[in-house]
């Protein structure tokens, strides 16, 4: 019984400290569709961890932002999730890395870290 109770405590402190750290990093979700993403450009703080979300809305894309180590297939529909702490400050451009279409060269991103 003692066993159990302890089992059960440990899964409540882990699923408690899942919750804190879900809320404490900021989400910026970006949609990406021939041929731009939308926002096409962020910001972000030196130092700080965010949660970039892509989701592809038409076709396959793929997003690359290699300053920051980002380069991700984007299937059609489906969400692909990457958590980023920018460590320098500058622009760091990126682009998608998936031809989509006549519009693909023009498919660019940018990342401001402030
Ligand atoms: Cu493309």
């Amino acid at each position: 019984m003692i066993r159990m109770l302890i089992a059960v405590t440990a899964i409540i402190f882990s699923t408690a400290n899942a919750v804190c750290a879900g809320t404490s990093v900021a989400v910026i979700e970006i949609h990406a569709a021939r041929y731009a993403f939308t926002p096409s450009e962020i910001t972000l703080k030196k130092g700080e961890t965010v949660e970039l979300v892509f989701v592809a809305d038409d076709v396959p894309h793929g997003i690359a932002v290699k300053g920051l180590g980002i380069d991700l297939e984007l299937p059609k529909h489906k969400a692909r999730r990457i958590f980023v702490t920018p460590e320098t400050i500058g622009d760091f451009p990126g682009e998608c890395s998936h031809y989509c279409g006549r519009g693909h060269d023009g498919m660019t991103f940018i990342v401001h870290v402030r």
